[in-house]
């Protein structure tokens, strides 16, 4: 009986950690031709079960480590999605001699936590207010700006921060509210954040209420959100520095941004 269990289970699973980062050796067992939405369901379950809850608080400190730009400038200061200039020297940086918000009046005054899924829509419960893989260190006043609306592009910024992300009535057909539009480089880092957030938490978040959000547990996300991300991930490949930052968040935290190791599983979740 015990023997024929082993059995089973050696035949049903096999590694799948082709073109992965070595990080993620061993870390998802997937049985071969998985796809869809059943895809989507057997990661979260990879993913929870890994997850260790490490608080609000540490994120400040890991992220001295985990975000140091050793890709655009390469001075280990902090890379800010909203304030990175990937082309020219940064207007302003944050390390750990700086403080964290705060209150700031202006961009450069201090950096906080940045949750890419607004936590407004999850009521700032756990483990979602902490998880690493959509909390990102940003300067307080563009945060503040993003406020939670959703993504999108914008043709005629209402403001824009001295990186060049800006707010303004969304271009992108399907939705026509205000949106903040983050600068090309870390495009694709948003939209692998997103689907790591649709796919960790696709037990509680139909019951959620947004403008990206449709309702469901498998697609998540509105048609027109979708396509917005999967533009996004597909003209913005993966980077080095979302691979360095997938690793620490393992170390950090026990879990994986998926689709930062596979970005093929996007389109096997969510293409067409
Ligand atoms: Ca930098
Ligand atoms: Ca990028």
């Amino acid at each position: 009986m015990f023997k024929s269990l082993i059995l089973i289970l050696l035949s049903v699973s096999v590694y799948s950690s082709t073109n992965s980062p070595s990080g993620a050796k061993g870390f998802y067992k997937i049985d071969k031709g998985l796809s869809g939405f059943e895809l989507k369901s057997k990661l979260k379950s990879i993913l929870k079960r890994g997850h260790r809850d490490r608080g609000y608080n540490a994120l400040i400190k890991v992220y001295i480590k985990s975000d140091a730009d050793l890709t655009y400038d390469g001075d280990g200061s902090i890379v800010d999605m909203y304030s990175e200039r990937p082309n020219y020297s940064d207007s302003y940086n944050y390390d750990s001699t700086h403080e964290s918000c705060g209150s700031y009046r202006r961009e450069s005054d201090c950096f906080n936590r940045e949750h890419i899924f607004p936590q407004s829509i999850f009521h700032k419960r756990s483990p979602m207010r902490s998880d690493f893989f959509h909390v990102y260190p940003s300067d307080g006043y563009v945060n503040g700006k993003r406020s939670n609306h959703p993504f999108g592009e914008v043709d005629r910024p209402r403001w824009t921060s001295s990186n060049g992300s800006k707010v303004g009535k969304n271009t992108f057909g399907g939705y026509r509210g205000t949106v903040f539009e983050p600068i090309d480089e870390f495009k694709g880092d948003i939209a692998r954040s997103l689907f790591y957030f649709a796919t960790r938490y696709e037990d509680q978040i139909y019951k959620w209420h947004h403008e990206m959000l449709n309702g469901t547990r498998d697609q998540v996300y509105k048609k027109w959100f979708v396509r917005l991300l999967l533009k996004w991930h597909r003209m913005d490949p993966v980077s080095e520095h979302e691979i360095r930052r997938n690793n620490a968040g393992h170390e950090y935290q026990g879990n994986r941004n998926p689709f930062i190791d596979h970005p093929e599983w996007v389109e096997a979740i969510w293409g067409n």
